[in-house]
């Protein structure tokens, strides 16, 4: 295998495509256009180094030309990429930063004004400098480094069962083997069309679509946001051949669906149709929405099963069964087994066991966290947290080993991280925070609190005393107040007898 990577794993984007890559619905931009774009980007960053040499960069955009040059020119330079949440509360922001020792923020002409100038007087204070895409774009083409692929290319912030975010570091190796698997598994073609209207601070928006469109060439239609109207719109005038979404997304079209007057419905349910493919994943598929999905438009959905340490592991697949309820097979190169309570490995059906994986798409280490990377590893193996069982060869996820992670519209949150802001507020002397389920987001954060004497708490008040300290998708959607928290003999508070209340 070639152990160095330049761009050149990602064939498509070279100066002799004049296919259009990107679009962004007022202006396209051609692989070779893109090409240009990157180099001019990578060059500026570079200014008068050689080499990047893993600096952490970190940028703050939607999903846009700017963000496709800022990822894969820092890639070129040799930088670390971090992409940040742009719904994020500056206190998470800061964390980010801080964690990842970030020297430079990019931002773009389309990063979310409101949140600038909060970024610009955090970044003052930081001491680190922000500068916009377009300020890097130099007109000298620098040489680019010659990269090993085992040289770290980015880090993620996944919520984990501790109270603050793991910054999840992959290769360039990492990412070459999820996006390839991926390729193969799904068939990817260079005449797919695909929406993004995914968050761009995690793999399913990051690699799954838009990595892998680039990659093989394809066409991507960027959204800064998840926008219905435009969407529906773009599907019903049969601009997409490939749709890639989180359940809590097919959950609202299908609402939306059934209040459009039934010709436009059709329309729209004839364009999902004639689709080569609908994937879902991020969080569990409801069997009564893949039949739902399926009545209404014809399409058997693909469900899949990933994690930001590993990309994608298991999927149905692409020709084949695709089983309700069920996440499929191992991916190509992906090696994946259950492991029961001893630690030993599962060899039949229909025993439930820890998910663990192994392959060249697992991440290299939690940045700067030694211990919680060893801690999480076992005889080479990525130790999930996931329990599932398998049923003649197909994965069904059963649950989660841990009650502090909640899946919330394909997010995934600590209950340990919410609680620990709630904390902080003056009314609230104690919190327990889990997940209860909900038909829209899959789970919803719901917060039980004991409060000190003489105080009151409503929600809507601690809804706005959470926007400045928390992403919006954080925030409790409950608040129960108790006169105390169930606990156990050692204190610890009983989730599980939350959940029943
Ligand atoms: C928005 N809201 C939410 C969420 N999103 N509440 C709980 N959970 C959420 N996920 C709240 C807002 O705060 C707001 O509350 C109200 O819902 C409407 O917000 P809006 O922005 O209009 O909602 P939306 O645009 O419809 O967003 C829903 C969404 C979004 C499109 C489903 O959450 C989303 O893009 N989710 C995908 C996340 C994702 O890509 N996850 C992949 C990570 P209020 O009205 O009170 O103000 S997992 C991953 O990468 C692994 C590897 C994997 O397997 O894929
Ligand atoms: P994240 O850390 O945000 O990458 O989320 C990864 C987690 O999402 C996994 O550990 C699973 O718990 C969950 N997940 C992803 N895909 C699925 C799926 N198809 N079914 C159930 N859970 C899923």
């Amino acid at each position: 295998m070639d152990t160095t990577t330049n761009l050149r794993p990602f064939p498509a984007i070279n100066y002799s495509n004049n296919k259009v890559a990107l679009n962004d619905g007022a202006a396209q931009w051609t692989y070779t256009e893109l090409r240009q774009r990157i180099d001019r980007f990578a060059s500026g960053l570079l200014g008068k180094q050689t080499d990047l040499k893993e600096e952490r960069i970190a940028f703050f955009m939607p999903a846009s030309v700017d963000y496709a040059t800022t990822l894969l020119g820092i890639w070129r330079a040799g930088g670390i990429a971090v992409p940040l949440n742009i719904a994020a509360a500056m206190p998470e922001i800061e964390y980010a930063l801080s964690c990842a020792k970030v020297t430079r923020i990019v931002v773009g002409i389309s990063s979310p004004a409101e949140s600038l100038t909060p970024l610009y007087s955090l970044c003052r204070g930081l001491g680190i400098t922000v500068v916009n895409v377009s300020e890097l774009l130099s007109d000298k083409i620098l040489v680019m480094p010659e990269l090993n692929i085992g040289r770290r290319a980015m880090m993620l912030f996944t919520s984990g069962t501790t109270n603050k975010p793991k910054g999840v570091v992959t290769t360039h190796n990492n990412i070459r083997a999820q996006i390839t698997t991926l390729l193969e598994a799904w068939n990817w073609q260079e005449n797919d069309s695909i929406p993004l209207f995914l968050p761009l601070h995690h793999i399913h928006g990051i690699i799954n679509v838009l990595c892998c469109a680039l990659w093989i060439g394809a066409r991507v239609t960027l959204f800064p946001r998840f926008d219905m109207g435009q969407i529906l719109t773009g599907v019903e005038d049969r601009d997409y051949n490939v749709f890639m979404a989180v359940p809590t997304i097919y959950v609202k079209i299908i609402g939306e669906l059934e209040k459009l007057p039934e010709p436009r419905r059709k329309r729209i349910c004839a364009g999902f149709k004639d689709m080569r493919l609908n994937i879902s994943g991020s969080a569990a598929c409801p069997v009564k929405l893949y039949n739902q999905w399926k009545e209404l438009t014809g399409q058997t959905l693909l469900e899949r099963y990933g994690m930001t340490e590993i990309g994608m592991g298991i999927s149905n697949p692409y020709l084949g069964e695709r089983r309700a309820g069920s996440v499929g097979v191992p991916l190509p190169g992906v090696e994946v087994a259950l492991f029961d309570d001893a630690g030993n490995i599962i060899e039949g059906d229909d025993s439930p066991g820890e998910i663990r994986v192994r392959g060249e798409n697992v991440f290299l280490e939690y940045w700067d966290n030694v211990q919680a990377t060893e801690d999480s590893f076992i005889d080479g193996w990525f130790c999930t947290g996931d329990v599932a069982l398998r049923e003649s060869g197909y994965y069904r996820i059963m649950g989660r080993s841990s009650v502090d992670i909640i899946k919330s519209g394909g997010y995934k949150l600590s209950a340990l991280e919410i609680e620990g802001t709630l904390l902080t507020h003056d009314s609230v002397a104690e919190c327990a925070v889990i997940g209860v389920e909900d038909e829209t987001w899959g789970e919803a954060v719901t917060a039980f609190v004991v409060l000190k004497p003489e105080h009151s708490l409503e929600h809507a008040a601690l809804k706005k005393w959470c926007e400045t300290r928390m992403s919006p998708y954080k925030i409790p959607k409950h608040l129960r107040v108790l006169e105390s928290l169930p606990r156990n003999a050692m204190g610890k508070v009983m989730k599980p007898e939350l959940k029943k209340l």
